[in-house]
């Protein structure tokens, strides 16, 4: 049946007739049909990703699009007077995750299917996710996300598995996600859940009974962690994933009739940070069941399980104490008791080693190396400071299992759906072998003084700043200008990635023009980001951008020259509408603390000239576009430890040394600004900028300003500037996500 007949039938109407809403649905069941009719990927050896986060954005322009229908649908659709754009808004975008992260294993997904390899991802199907964030006074509310609807892409199954908690079982429920790849590949993301879970018992938003555990597991992605109740689920939500993972894992082994001693030659298991670090002592507690020994079995999960590593702050490494854990999973313990001890007994004379510190905390990093046989971190500069800094020790003993995998993007996702005026572009000038094999987008280079194609893709980056800019208008209703320059940082609000630097800088083009002096050409600031719920610092620097936004906009002598916007709730698809339009990147955090960042890679494959410090995977995208192609400022990863190590940053000092960043500073309590905003929370902000400063924002504050500056004066370079795009985007094909996970594949799972 053609496509149409399909979409006919199953509308019971003809298109015309159909509202947007009934044409998704009807859209969902049309290529559902066409994914049930394509075979599981199968090989000897297959993967499970497991990760407490898959931020997988909306899935139907996914599944168009890798099931080769995407034209097709949009043709028929404008053929009846309907958009399919327009459709694809009518589905909720699941929210299971936070940011990076998350994301990153979205796009993983999506490459180990494209790629044809044989590997599922497991994760927990939370009722609310992450919050929908709402400002209201200019301040952040939380509010909860219910995403899940009757009819969606997440489809319940039969399978279940009793997971204990101490002597109280409760019985799971899976719920898959099909994973389509691009041409080829089908794999699944499971989720798991629990049927007696209730929505109903969460009042005023975010306050539920915490100790329920059969109505509460799985409502909220990182419930508050505030209290011991809170630490206490998240410990429950853990180990419900991983024992679900490990149950489902020995099943299907034994379904194929493998030896489970030869574990290793049919499994690999990716860990994605420590959330899901328990499933080394569960998946050694069923081996035993199974008859195997403790030693053995351990053996056996090493050579199956692998870690990886996504950040250096400490908070983010998690550390449970033992008596949480023999309160929610005592038959736990005593594996990581003995996984503890044979450790100790290895590395006796090192206690930085022991899993088991001496306050009793369980470091779940700590297992991870000690009973992995890989460890990564997730860009070349990350990795060495794993090796040489955060994880040294582990490094010094244990060498051989240290590796990076730089991350990389799906680009069915961040070029084929949110930007097809560049991929036909790039097809028009190289063909379309890159889609498969991303490195071929360096034939790019080749017209790298053509001028119509240096034309070209000026001309489709305005169009997409048209577009962004109608974007803007209809959902955050200001008014910006697409002839401005756009500098966009779209991100988690941390103090590390330092959107308080950019505040900054706006406050300092802003004086500038009320003293006459104008930037070389009008600016467009573009921030989306949500800060944690309990982050107070974070949401101040949202309330501080909010009130320069109100400010600014309003000021006719200033916003001729200047505008500033946030974003309410940055969310997958915000981030695909506004990233092609972006001609500055964003990429400012303090060098040494941002893993690697993945939105960096999405700026530069839609054209947008990278203004970043030497972090992360910046650093990979400086040595590849060459110094010419991007602007790096700041102090670089080094000195920066070096400061940490030497209590060597004052924050006052640099206040009181330079007049122009106390300028910047003291504005934020201008009676400008507390005429519009909270007095409390900017003199909060203001003081922690004065006197605090721990990701230390004015040690780069004003090399940030020269550099954006100079910047600025070469986008009127029409010349120069397009050519910078076209480098960007050519050299950006070591960032597809294929590349990354044929180097896992390469290196740590070796699948068939
Ligand atoms: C830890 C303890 C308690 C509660 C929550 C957490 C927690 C939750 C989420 C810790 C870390 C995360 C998420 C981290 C994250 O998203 N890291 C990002 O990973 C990206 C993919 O590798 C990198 O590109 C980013 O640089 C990194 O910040």
């Amino acid at each position: 049946m053609n496509f149409e007949e399909q979409l006919v039938g199953l509308l019971g109407k003809s298109i015309k007739e159909a509202s947007e809403a009934e044409l998704y649905t009807a859209l969902l069941k049309a290529v559902q049909e066409r994914i049930d009719e394509r075979q599981i990927t199968q090989g000897t050896k297959k993967l499970y990703y497991i990760s407490a986060e898959f931020l997988t954005g909306r899935q139907l322009g996914r599944n168009l699009i890798n099931l080769g229908l995407y034209e097709e649908a949009d043709k028929l659709l404008s053929a009846h007077g309907k958009q399919l754009s327009k459709v694809e808004e009518c589905e909720p975008e699941p929210s299971l995750g936070n940011g990076g992260l998350g994301r990153l294993a979205a796009c993983f997904l999506d490459s180990i299917a494209s790629l044809n390899l044989s590997g599922d991802g497991v994760g927990l199907r939370y009722h609310f996710g992450l919050f929908k964030q709402e400002f209201r006074d200019r301040k952040q509310y939380e509010v909860p996300d219910a995403w899940i609807e009757d009819l969606g892409w997440v489809r319940k199954t039969d399978v279940s598995f009793p997971v204990r908690f101490g002597d109280h079982v409760v019985h799971s429920r899976m719920y898959d996600l099909d994973v389509i790849g691009f041409n080829k590949g089908h794999t699944k993301l499971h989720l798991f859940d629990l049927d007696t879970v209730d929505e109903s018992i969460v009042k005023d938003g975010i306050n539920f009974d915490k100790k329920d555990i059969e109505k509460n597991l799985t409502l909220f992605l990182y419930p508050d962690d505030s209290d011991k109740d809170g630490q206490l689920l998240r410990i429950y939500q853990q180990y419900f994933m991983v024992s679900n993972a490990a149950q489902l894992i020995i099943k299907e082994q034994k379904d194929l009739g493998h030896d489970l001693r030869k574990m290793a030659d049919y499994v690999a298991i990716q860990i994605n940070d420590t959330h899901p670090s328990m499933v080394i002592p569960e998946l050694i507690r069923l081996l035993i069941h199974e008859g195997i020994s403790f030693k053995e079995a351990a053996g056996i999960v090493s050579g199956v399980c692998a870690y990886t590593n996504h950040t250096i702050l400490a908070e983010a490494l998690e550390k449970w104490p033992m008596e949480y854990l023999n309160e929610v999973v005592p038959h736990l313990m005593p594996i990581i008791g003995g996984l503890d001890y044979a450790a100790v007994c290895a590395y006796h004379d090192n206690k930085n080693l022991n899993i088991i510190d001496d306050q009793g905390k369980v470091h779940m990093a700590k297992m991870d190396m000690h009973y992995s046989h890989s460890v990564n971190g997730v860009a070349a500069l990350h990795t060495e400071i794993l090796k040489h800094q955060e994880l040294r020790p582990f490094f010094e003993v244990y060498p051989e299992k240290f590796n990076n995998k730089t991350n990389g993007i799906t680009f069915r996702r961040w070029i084929l759906h949110c930007n097809p005026e560049l991929t036909a572009f790039i097809k028009e000038m190289i063909g379309d072998g890159w889609l498969n094999n991303p490195a071929e987008l360096e034939r790019v280079m080749y017209f790298h003084n053509d001028e119509h194609a240096l034309n070209t893709i000026a001309e489709i980056k305005h169009q997409k700043k048209i577009q962004a800019a109608q974007f803007i208008k209809e959902k955050e209703g200001i008014d910006v200008d697409p002839n401005s320059i756009f500098s966009i940082q779209v991100k988690r609000m941390h103090e590390y990635k330092r959107q308080q630097m950019n505040a900054l800088y706006i406050i300092y083009e802003y004086l500038r023009i009320k003293s006459g002096v104008y930037p070389a050409a009008p600016i467009t600031a573009i921030f989306g980001g949500k800060a944690a719920p309990a982050y107070i610092m974070a949401k101040n620097v949202i309330h501080l951008i909010l009130c320069l936004q109100e400010l600014i906009n309003n000021d006719p002598e200033v916003s001729k020259y200047l505008r500033v916007v946030m974003l309410q709730n940055y969310n997958i698809a915000k981030a695909e509408a506004i990233i092609p339009a972006a001609d500055i990147s964003e990429q400012i955090s303090l060098a040494s603390k941002e893993a690697s960042g993945t939105g960096n890679m999405k700026f530069m494959l839609n054209g947008a000239v990278t203004l970043g410090t030497n972090d992360g995977a910046n650093v990979e995208i400086r040595d590849l576009v060459g110094m010419e192609n991007i602007y790096t400022f700041g102090r670089s990863s080094d000195e920066v430890i070096h400061l940490y190590n030497t209590n060597g940053y004052s924050a006052r000092s640099y206040y009181d040394h330079s007049e122009s960043i106390r300028r910047c500073v003291d504005f934020i309590t201008s009676p400008e600004l507390l005429a519009i905003g909270d007095e409390a929370m900017l003199r909060e902000l203001q003081d922690n900028l004065m006197n605090k400063d721990w990701f230390m924002t004015l040690l780069d504050l004003e090399s940030y300003c020269n550099t954006k500056e100079s910047m600025i004066y070469d986008y009127l370079n029409k010349g120069k500037w397009n050519r910078m795009m076209l480098v960007n985007i050519a050299r950006s094909g070591f960032f597809s996500s294929d590349r990354t996970i044929q180097e896992y594949n390469r290196d740590i799972w070796h699948l068939g």
